[in-house]
């Protein structure tokens, strides 16, 4: 079965407990171009999977997933802001599909009340890139300021720029690098990633913070990554207390299918494993 719409997202709109949306920006992209196919390779990939997720005992034809399509990019951050805020007003959980990481904090915005958890290669803490304080490479810093003091946390770093280095140790931010990932692993980091992070969360998966070797297809790759199992052994962890998510950078034109697939099964993976923490 292919089809225009994520897997298992058969839902009307009102029934929803989960709703997808794509948002194929891609404007700023400075290495490989092509993130804007995003959502439609990762809806693509989607149906190579069975709904029952076995090792959760969670069927995703039995969650309410209402997929509202593709927004048209032509005011990315109001039709975002906007679309995140009726979500959450009707107390849905919001999953966008990127795109390029700039529309992550379009979204992050539309919350009054959240701690922010990322997995990417980059620390993107730049003010700007190219006179643009939007590009894909600021996007925590943009989050940080729309944050209002809740925290951010960015995991599998490995990729930061000097200026970066010296501004995050200036402001305080807390960061865990790929390096660190791999020396505490799952457990502690889990542990870590509690103390680091209250409240609620809103989780955005930059696709590159994983190893290229898992997920080739990406704009900027970076080699030394970390494993996909402690993303989603993560993601698994914290998905109850996770009101918003999102997945971004997927790069079709890079992809082979299996940068697609590994979104896609990870987007399934946060319905499941968050509907199995709230039957708890
Ligand atoms: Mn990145």
């Amino acid at each position: 079965m292919g089809g225009t719409l994520f897997s298992d997202a058969t839902a009307a709109l009102k029934d929803s407990k989960y709703v997808i949306f794509g948002a194929p920006l891609d404007i700023t992209g400075t290495h490989r171009r092509g993130t804007k196919k995003g959502p439609e390779s990762i809806r693509h990939e989607s149906y190579t999977f069975e709904p029952f997720v076995p090792d959760l005992d969670i069927d995703l034809e039995e969650v309410d997933i209402y997929d509202m399509g593709d927004l048209p990019m032509k005011n990315p951050r109001k039709e975002i802001s906007e679309a995140v805020r009726e979500i959450i007003g009707a107390e849905k959980v919001p999953i966008m599909m990127g795109g390029e990481h700039s529309v992550s904090p379009y979204a992050v915005e539309a919350f009054s009340d959240v701690s922010v958890l990322v997995f990417d290669a980059h620390l993107d803490y730049r003010e700007e890139l190219h006179g643009d304080p939007n590009n894909h490479a600021c996007a925590t810093m943009r989050m940080r300021h729309v944050l209002k003091g809740k925290p951010i946390l960015p995991v599998g770093i490995r990729s930061i720029c000097k200026s970066e280095f010296i501004q995050a140790k200036h402001d305080g931010l807390n960061y865990i690098t790929a390096d660190k990932v791999r020396e505490l692993g799952t457990k502690r980091l889990i542990d870590l990633i509690e103390d680091l992070l209250p409240g609620k969360l809103y989780i955005s998966v930059d696709i590159d913070g994983i190893d290229p070797s898992f997920a080739p297809g990406v704009g900027t790759p970076e080699p030394y990554g970390i494993d996909p199992i402690v993303v989603r052994d993560v993601i698994r962890h914290f998905a109850g207390r996770a009101v918003g998510f999102d997945m971004v950078e997927v790069c079709p034109p890079a992809d082979n299918g299996n940068t697609a697939a590994l979104a896609a099964r990870l987007i399934k993976d946060f319905i499941a494993a968050r509907e199995k923490e709230l039957m708890k």
